[in-house]
């Protein structure tokens, strides 16, 4: 009888000891991946061993450009290629860049990559790196410092020149419309403010629109990049001023909200509307837009920058010199030449 006791509770407890222990585990075999995704592995240190220790911090992820910028770094740094790569994600904080430089020195990678948010304040964690004796590859926007031994090099784009050619066009388009002396009342959306890619657009289209007394701007403000505050903006705008003949968007995702906000307001724009619309970037679906009238221009700024960095890394292993600077060639689109461009358009 107490044999029979004993084997009864073992296949009670038994099967629930099991039961409880499944219990626990299965929602961890869902759960468990989302825990540890955004939390950054580290490298085993024989695992890279023979790799080139690789830490990026990008800006973050606010347009449809930095997806592009940055699936064309993790393409071109590829453990095929000889890299390890440590990719750190700052969500538009500078304060987080500032951690993720931190985290590369302490854990000695043999190149630090960057793309910083704003140009000024980076002194004090750049000159970390280079007592660290880590050299330090800008890409994208620029920083600001006095002593620019604090980095090795630069790939990026002109902003400046992009805004230029933004007022260029619009000269060409006035002139070749009969408008060159009508009154042209625009409105600026800027990025996110003190960044390279904000403040170059900006000086360069206000250098050609100084060259005309008919051209006012009448407000410029912030859209951080994004489609969501870009909209917020124009909609704005769109209220205080009935006569807004031009919208220049320093970037296609705020280009994407305001024509939202335009929408709504029931303003016409584009080829055949009352506010004629220069993007930067030229990204797919802006093309498309550019294609179909809604965009009258969109002055490319090109993400294709991995390839660059891989060889400058490359040439740095092998003890060869690099320039201090490398820019990116970009081109503008309009519906006469857009066409060409679009199928092979991959972001
Ligand atoms: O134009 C914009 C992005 O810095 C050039 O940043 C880059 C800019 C790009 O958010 O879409």
């Amino acid at each position: 009888m107490k044999k029979a006791v004993e084997k009864c509770k073992e296949l009670i407890f038994g099967h629930v000891g099991v039961f409880i222990v499944l219990l626990c585990i299965i929602p961890f075999l869902f759960v468990g991946p989302e825990l540890f995704r955004g939390i950054e592995v580290e490298q085993a240190p024989s695992e890279s061993e023979d790799l080139i220790v690789v830490g990026v911090s990008q800006l973050g992820s606010e347009s449809g450009w930095r997806t592009a910028h940055t699936l064309s770094i993790q393409e071109a740094l590829t453990k095929d290629a000889g890299y390890f790569l440590i990719f750190n994600n700052a969500r538009q904080m500078q304060e987080n860049q500032i951690k993720a430089i931190r985290g590369f020195i302490s854990q000695r990678a043999d190149y630090i990559v960057f793309a910083p948010v704003v140009e000024t304040g980076w002194e004090t964690v750049l000159q970390e790196a280079k007592d660290a004796d880590i050299p330090v590859i800008i890409i994208d926007r620029m920083v600001d410092v006095k002593d620019d031994s604090l980095y090795t090099t630069w790939i990026g784009t002109d902003a400046r020149e992009e805004g230029k050619k933004a007022g260029r066009w619009l000269e060409r388009y006035l002139r070749k419309k009969n408008r060159a002396s009508e009154e042209i009342n625009i409105v600026v959306l800027q990025g996110t403010p003190g960044s390279t890619a904000a403040l170059g657009r900006t000086e360069g289209f206000e250098e050609i629109a100084a060259l005309h007394d008919n051209w006012y701007i009448l407000e410029s403000m912030t859209g951080d990049f994004t489609a969501a505050k870009g909209k917020e903006a124009m909609r704005e705008m769109l209220q205080r001023y009935p006569s807004i003949n031009v919208l220049v968007s320093q970037n296609d995702d705020m280009t994407m909200g305001a024509i939202e906000a335009m929408r709504e307001a029931g303003v016409s724009f584009g080829e055949n509307g009352k506010v004629k619309v220069i993007s930067f970037d030229a990204t797919r679906d802006a093309l498309e837009m550019v294609n179909n009238g809604q965009i009258n221009v969109d002055i490319e700024c090109n993400p294709k920058q991995g390839a660059y960095i891989d060889e400058i890394i490359r040439k740095l292993e092998s003890g060869e010199p690099v320039e201090k600077s490398y820019i990116v060639e970009e081109n503008v689109f309009t519906k006469d030449n857009v066409k060409e461009f679009l199928d092979s358009r991959t972001y």
